[in-house]
């Protein structure tokens, strides 16, 4: 007989899955082993919300969907920040819940959660384990999570249906899609090559064009990607997410648009342009209006997440359409035309002039990037250090940036980074995080050590949720509870059986960030900053 757990775990298996990620509760034990009967690995973490995550990168980083199990209540309830972080920064995440049986009396209301309706916002399925759906829901629930915008599915199995004969009555399920998925179906598509004659004479006439690549694109395509706006020599600008598609030490690079660090060089940047190319861009990164407000030429494959597609927008397959642009000649030349913001955007990371704090932020830009390799993935959280390693770390390739910037969610780096060293083990990965985020999460340290995910983990201290206190200051507001006392970074690190040190010498910093990543151990490294310079970067 097999049970429906076991039909689970064998479908999730089947499907490539091999490592779940969660922390178990009594109702997700029998799942939980059929999983590993089944071969599939359970990453054993402190936190739902840090296992969403890591699964949703773990999951993204291999073109298939992440996998996190939790038990139902409380550890149910802990999944809404990875389901949001799913939906809005398009990685694929199938969470997987206990939840109460259906039989059980009516007047039972202990740790019962209106589960479904909780999640069903924000994800593209949600879905009963039973009986005589299983081989059904888990297949479309993984389904959902890539189809694109990629996002979230989200399924519950009770303990007592986990162990019922799987298949026994005919299927009687219900199939519960977003708007978002049902538009995915409508939108017109065009033709690629028609597509490309009408850009191609668009920028025949332009004097400051400038792209702008978004969440929207498929990796698969940066070699095209690249080769196209190498070979006609375009001004390119990406959002925080997708940062490495093109190499940003090239000299058509003009920054990183979305309310990075030098937001204010590259909205003039964009306002300065004639013609504004949205190639796979999403505005969900956007956290201005520009998007809506100046003309956007936009060449989109999927709908935005949302499932938004800018009206009268046709939808067009963009390796065809890149391998069709490819086949004219560029339709002009441009002559550096966004030097001038390019000259801007630099000269704010170099201006050291009145730094306030013992390490200038750009010094550990430069002492990092001058010693970790071009393949090193860099995760973030969110505050003033997302902003400054958004805009100036120098990404390389693709898939090597990892921030949440759709959710903007505190406490992604660290749980980011052990899903991606999970999914290359052979590539190194560097945390930058701040003391606030940190201190959300850090007990993740002892997760990656377990499951054997070193990495590296910079942590900017200036004791403050600098971000924050950097807006109330920008609104003339008194100075108020934005500022907390030193956790001790190094010993947080110890405490969690990680070598910690801390800082305030570029050259010693990236001699011991170069070690760690040599010798592939976990190194904590506390560098204390002033939130004061980050104002001269913003
Ligand atoms: C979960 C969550 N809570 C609150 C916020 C609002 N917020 C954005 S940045 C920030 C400060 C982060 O402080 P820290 O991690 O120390 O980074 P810093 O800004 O100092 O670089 C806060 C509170 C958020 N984005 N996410």
């Amino acid at each position: 007989m097999t049970t429906v757990a076991a039909a689970t775990a064998k479908l999730l298996a089947d499907a490539g899955i091999d490592r779940v990620f969660g922390l178990p509760g009594g109702e997700v034990l029998v799942l939980m082993d059929e999983l590993r009967r089944a071969g599939v690995d359970f990453v054993l973490m402190r936190h739902e919300a840090n296992a969403g995550i890591a699964a949703a990168v773990y999951g993204k980083l291999r073109g298939q969907p992440g996998v996190v199990l939790s038990t139902l209540g409380p550890g149910a309830a802990n999944l809404m920040l990875p389901l949001s972080s799913s939906y809005l920064d398009q990685e694929p995440l199938l969470a997987i819940s206990a939840q109460l049986p259906d039989d059980f009396p009516s007047s039972h209301t202990h740790q019962l959660l209106p589960l479904h309706d909780a999640y069903r916002p924000v994800t593209k399925y949600v879905g009963k384990v039973t009986a005589d759906s299983v081989d059904e829901v888990v297949p479309r629930a993984l389904a959902a999570c890539m189809e694109r915008p990629l996002g979230a599915a989200y399924l519950t199995l009770s303990a007592r249906e986990a162990l019922k004969p799987s298949g026994a009555a005919s299927p009687a399920i219900t199939v519960l899609k977003s708007s978002a998925a049902k538009d995915a179906e409508t939108h017109r598509r065009g033709d690629p090559r028609q597509k490309a004659v009408e850009l191609a004479g668009l920028l025949g006439k332009a004097k400051r064009p400038l792209v702008l690549i978004g969440l929207g694109i498929d990796p698969a395509n940066a070699k095209r990607i690249r080769q196209w706006l190498n070979d006609w020599d375009l001004p390119v600008a990406v959002t925080p997410k997708v940062k490495g598609i093109v190499d940003e030490t090239t000299s058509n690079f003009v920054g990183v648009v979305s309310g990075m660090a030098a937001d204010e060089v590259m909205c003039d940047a964009l306002k300065a342009a004639d013609l504004l190319i949205g190639f796979g861009l999403d505005p969900v990164e956007v956290d201005k209006t520009w998007h809506a407000e100046l003309p956007i030429h936009w060449i989109l494959e999927a709908p935005n997440v949302g499932g938004l597609v800018p009206h009268g927008t046709e939808l067009v397959d963009h390796a065809q359409f890149l391998d069709a642009l490819l086949a004219h000649q560029p339709p002009s030349t441009w002559r550096a035309p966004f030097g001038v913001f390019q000259e801007r955007r630099r000269a704010k990371l170099n201006d050291r002039s009145g730094a306030a704090g013992v390490m200038w932020p750009g010094d550990i830009i430069s002492a990092l990037a001058g010693v970790l390799p071009p393949e090193t993935i860099v995760t973030t959280d969110v505050g003033s250090h997302k902003y400054l390693f958004g805009q100036y770390w120098p990404s390389r390739q693709p898939e090597t940036f990892w921030m949440s910037n759709g959710l903007s969610g505190m406490a992604y780096g660290l749980s980011a980074a052990i899903g991606a060293k999970l999914a290359r083990p052979d590539a190194p990965v560097l945390a930058a995080v701040g003391d606030g985020g940190f201190s959300m999460n850090a007990q993740e340290l002892e997760t990656a050590e377990r499951v054997g995910a070193p990495f590296v983990t910079v942590v900017l201290e200036d004791a403050s949720y600098s971000l924050i206190k950097l807006s109330q200051e920008g609104k003339k507001l008194e100075p108020y509870r934005v500022d907390f006392g030193p956790i001790d970074t190094v010993k947080m690190a110890e405490a969690c059986g990680v070598e910690g040190l801390r800082t305030v010498n570029p050259d010693e910093l990236a001699r011991a960030a170069g070690r760690a990543v040599e010798q592939q151990r976990s190194l904590v490294i506390g560098i204390p900053v002033s939130y004061a310079d980050y104002r001269r970067l913003f």
